[in-house]
């Protein structure tokens, strides 16, 4: 997979692909992360990106021109599956999004600034609107930096047996079950004699139970789903 993040604020997104398991996922080739300057591809010599919006009003708006440089340069590059825009009023990011879009071969991530991109660019090159829930952010890198590492994990060969992605919250709407590790008992806590009990199919049971539970109490919502 490929990812191009089209950006005002490439430093700000630099240091979640430098780190962890995107890190080893891009030094594995599983994917390929670029990151565009928006700034690169103003005209003029002000390197202007953003303008005044038509009809008043407060908050600059980005303008169209230097993004279509950029998203144009990339398509005659290649070819794309999605442009998606990261923005507050997008569809809300979820589970069954990052699988989809882990399938993809090749994808654009727009971020969006101030009161975000001129219409023309939603409507002429974005495929994809994506939200990662509902509050603001003052740009749209840290949300693209979410996604990225949501979808990343998801690529065959990221994840070992240990950090395996099939028994993930969320990966069936349901939570995931409470865990425990060494000691057995600290300072008078215990942990559930159950798992002490190398009975794995009642093991399995229990934190079939535990999950539901869990969901019923913190999530009833992904229940009717
Ligand atoms: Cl994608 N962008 C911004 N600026 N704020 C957000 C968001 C995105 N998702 C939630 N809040």
């Amino acid at each position: 997979m490929r990812i191009d993040i089209i950006t005002v604020l490439p430093e700000l997104l630099k240091s979640p692909f430098e780190a962890s398991i995107l890190k080893r996922a891009i030094e594995k080739d599983l994917v390929e992360v670029h990151l565009h300057n928006l700034r690169d591809y103003t005209t003029g010599n002000y390197k202007q990106v953003d303008d005044y919006q038509f009809g008043g009003g407060a908050g600059m708006v980005m303008m169209i021109e230097p993004i279509d440089k950029c998203i144009s340069q990339l398509k005659s590059e290649r070819e794309y599956d999605e442009v998606i825009y990261m923005t507050p009023d997008g569809k809300t990011l979820n589970q069954g999004m990052a699988n989809e879009i882990s399938m993809k071969k090749n994808i654009i991530v727009l971020c969006g600034h101030y009161k975000g991109v001129d219409q023309r660019v939603r409507d002429m090159f974005v495929t994809r609107e994506i939200s990662i829930g509902d509050y603001v952010l003052s740009g749209g890198e840290l949300a693209a930096a979410i996604l990225c590492d949501a979808v990343i994990r998801l690529l065959p060969g990221v994840l070992n047996d240990e950090t395996s992605a099939l028994t993930d919250t969320f990966q069936d709407n349901l939570l995931a079950p409470p865990v425990y590790t060494r000691p057995a008992e600290y300072k008078g806590m215990e942990v559930p004699k159950i798992l002490l009990s190398g009975n794995f199919p009642k093991i399995e049971k229990w934190r079939e139970q535990q999950a539901l539970e869990r969901t019923q109490e913190r999530r009833p919502d992904l229940l009717e789903k």
